[in-house]
């Protein structure tokens, strides 16, 4: 059986979250932070450890059947690849900004301003599209300084908590695109089948990050009102207890409305509610 290769990132914030998500999805291998390759003992896979500006067009030319990277980096570098799954992380925007005591009010006041970025392909076709025309200034890295050293006028930038802009005198004022992790692949690749298990496995993962599993206890007289408010995979199962007229209702909750659910269940009876963590959720 032919042994695949995925690219991810060999260090930088997305390092962390994609080797998590390999072992959560059960492949067994090192991370070794000083080797490019490490083998997958379980599974016929190889992970690729790289820059990751260069993985869209690795996995573009077939080095590496698939990647874990940012759509912002992929979209930049403008690759023929397959988005297979959007991952949800590494969540950003890529925004254009200018200082706090600027007259830039209105994306027509950039017409014929200096902007600073690391993006300029992404930039250029948005600013295409509105029909405007600024003077890109292609740097390599510290674009939030560049205002400052009088080198632009805006930058146009990632921004996560925002903390960046803020910390040199900038304020947020144009999104042009937002952006996560996504897994990509090869267009010859993207139909094998042991691709298509290993994006069965990531969503299994995900699914279970995305939800809490939920046992409580109630009164049989509020039973129907808790489960009217409880989704679940099919149906709550609803367990008897030793106490004379109690359940114990077991089922999961989305994170998304997770607090809110929680009052709503105690409004309507559930005691004792313990929420736990979920490894996966294979349908
Ligand atoms: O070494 P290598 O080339 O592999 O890594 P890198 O330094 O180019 O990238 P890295 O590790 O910084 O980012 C990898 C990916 O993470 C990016 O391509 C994005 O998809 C994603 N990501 C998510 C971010 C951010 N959030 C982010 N906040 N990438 C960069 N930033 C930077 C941003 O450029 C700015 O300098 O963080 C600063 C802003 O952060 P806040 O929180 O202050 O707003
Ligand atoms: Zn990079």
């Amino acid at each position: 059986m032919k042994t695949l290769k995925i690219a991810i990132q060999k260090s930088g914030r997305l390092n962390e979250k994609s080797v998590e998500l390999l072992k959560n999805c059960g492949l067994n291998f090192e991370n070794y932070k000083s080797s490019l390759i490490s083998p997958v003992s379980n599974f016929p896979l190889e992970i690729l450890f790289l820059r990751d500006d260069d993985i869209p067009e690795y996995v573009q030319d077939g080095i590496a059947d698939l990647g874990i990277v940012g759509e912002n980096v992929i979209q930049e570098t403008e690759v023929e690849v397959s988005y297979l799954q959007r991952l949800g992380f590494g969540k950003c925007s890529l925004k254009i900004a200018v200082p706090n005591n600027s007259d830039i009010n209105s994306l027509a006041d950039l017409h014929g301003k200096a902007i600073a970025t690391t993006y300029p392909a992404i930039l250029g076709k948005f600013l295409k599209q509105q029909n405007i025309t600024s003077d890109i200034r292609t740097i390599s890295g510290s674009v939030e300084i560049s205002p400052g050293l009088g080198l632009s006028d805006a930058i146009c930038d990632l921004v996560s908590t925002g903390g960046t802009l803020k910390s040199n005198g900038l304020k947020p004022f144009a999104d042009v695109m937002s952006s996560e992790a996504v897994l990509i692949g090869s267009k010859a690749i993207a139909e094998s089948n042991l691709v298509l298990e290993l994006i069965q496995r990531i969503q299994s993962v995900l699914r279970a990050k995305e939800t809490k599993y939920v046992v409580l206890n109630v009164e049989k007289q509020n039973l129907a009102a808790v489960t009217a408010l409880l989704p679940g995979v099919k149906s709550p199962s609803v367990v008897p207890l030793a106490e004379e007229g109690w359940v114990a209702v077991h089922t999961v909750i989305p994170e998304r409305d997770f607090w809110d659910r929680i009052s709503q269940l105690k409004q309507a009876g559930a005691q004792g509610i313990v929420v736990m963590p979920i490894e996966k959720i294979i349908l």
